[in-house]
């Protein structure tokens, strides 16, 4: 990913929904689920565009229902769901006017796009495109460092009869098809640019390749309240760091705070990856996400549906344990942020109104300290259960001398939990 990617604070109202989210899914489904081994196979394994072409004469997707999959995002506690319109590879998932190369002229032969959002409109998702700024397919593509033909002897040649204006022209052209096709699109994910990335005497590609200016001013006329991410080279409305959890809240230039919003994989791939067994265990997708919502971010958890449309039941089975747990934790995280306080160790608070929550990555032995707490605390409970959780205080003015056995400070709080934790993913004490 190129360097200087940037976003205006977080701020706008209409905007507010997004980090009241905080959880959404990602979906990358194209022809790549079809060789099955990860969505860049076209540019790492350098196939020719006329061979991997070949693929959309196989694509039949009979089980592509994506009201099973707004169900199962919904009942994962996810509030938006994001689907790739197209990816690097070119293949395009709505009935564009200005190609051929789309579900539509597959054996599936239907406009995906449009029945992704009225699904997901249909569970009460809010709904978002992912559209790559790279086309491996497109024939004014100029080839650069990703391209698949960037090794090939006649790369320059080639690139003498491309032309990225015309190319440029496909771009705006397309994104607003989907802007003015759809009814109201709430995200925009463009991905991605790499001005700085040259290779071989091959230039990369930055925004006034793209007219990123341009194309934002686009978007913003077609679609005024929608959320663009950071990707474009010039401003957007959030940071969006990738398979990369940040290790405290992400600022700006001037130190405020930005809206921000991890991507993550399952197992590594974002397109469906038939022989990748390195799936994240709920617990640690769940510890993810509470880690996100305490530094004031989002997580964007993607699957990659296979090449007959449905979800594999690896990812079917992550889905159902996130919603195990956000179904009893949701409040802990829809419309909760950072508490402004520090946690004790191997602890996170997340804060919505005055509701503390305090999840336990790892189960104490008996007592939790939590030190300052004393005194701001009325009443805590398992938020699993509602089961009582006792407090004891050290008052802030008692003397240090009276330290309580194993020393904690005055103005420490202390909860006595249960020997065994409860039986969930992450522990939550509601505060
Ligand atoms: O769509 C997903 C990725 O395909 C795309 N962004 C997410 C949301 C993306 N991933 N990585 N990049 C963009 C930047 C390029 C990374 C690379 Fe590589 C590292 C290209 C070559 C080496 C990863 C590993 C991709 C191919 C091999």
């Amino acid at each position: 990913m190129s360097a200087g990617t940037t976003a205006l604070p977080a701020g706008r109202p209409e905007h507010a929904w997004f980090a009241e989210a905080r959880l959404g899914l990602f979906v990358h489904w194209g022809l790549y689920a079809l060789p099955a081994r990860h969505e860049w196979v076209m540019s790492k394994e350098q196939i020719h565009p006329d061979t991997y072409e070949r693929y959309q004469r196989y694509f039949e997707a009979d089980r592509y229902d994506p009201r099973a999959w707004a169900r199962a995002a919904k009942a994962a506690g996810m509030r938006y769901a994001v689907l790739t319109t197209k990816h690097h590879d070119g293949f395009c998932l709505w009935d564009s006017a200005l190609t051929d190369y789309t579900t539509v002229h597959t054996p599936f032969g239907r406009d995906a796009v449009a029945e992704f959002v009225e699904a997901f409109r249909a569970e009460g998702l809010r709904v978002g495109f992912y559209h790559s700024l790279l086309d491996w397919h497109h024939p004014d593509f100029p080839v650069d460092v990703h391209h698949p033909l960037r090794d090939d002897p006649a790369a320059a040649e080639l690139n003498a009869q491309r032309s990225m204006e015309r190319y440029r022209a496909y771009l705006h052209g397309q994104v607003r098809e989907l802007l003015t096709g759809y009814g109201t699109v709430d995200y925009l994910f463009f991905d991605f640019s790499y001005g700085q990335d040259s290779y071989r005497g091959l230039p990369g590609k930055g925004a006034a390749d793209w007219g990123s200016e341009e194309l934002l001013a686009l978007v913003r006329e077609l679609q005024p309240g929608i959320v663009v991410n950071d990707r474009l080279e010039v401003p957007g409305d959030l940071v969006t760091p990738e398979q990369y959890q940040p290790s405290g809240p992400m600022l700006g230039a001037d130190g405020e705070p930005l809206a921000w919003e991890a991507c993550q994989t399952l197992n590594g791939s974002w397109g469906f990856d038939r022989d990748n067994h390195d799936y994240k265990s709920v617990p640690l997708l769940v510890r993810m996400l509470v880690d996100g919502v305490a530094n004031g971010g989002n997580l964007l958890l993607n699957v990659g549906p296979t090449g007959r449309g449905d979800l594999d039941p690896r990812a079917l089975a992550s889905l159902d344990g996130l919603a195990t747990w956000m179904d009893r934790h949701g409040r802990a995280v829809h419309g909760a942020g950072p508490s402004g306080g520090t946690p004790p160790p191997d602890c996170r608070y997340t804060r919505r109104g005055d509701r503390l929550y305090l999840h336990v990555f790892s189960w104490p032995l008996g007592h939790l300290h939590l030190p300052g707490m004393a005194g701001k605390v009325a009443y805590a409970q398992l938020l699993d259960d509602a089961s009582e959780i006792a407090l004891e205080e050290i008052a802030p003015d008692q003397q240090a001398q009276t330290l309580v056995p194993g020393g904690q400070p005055p103005g420490t709080l202390t909860l006595r939990l249960p020997t065994q934790p409860p039986a969930v993913a992450v522990p939550v004490v509601e505060l």
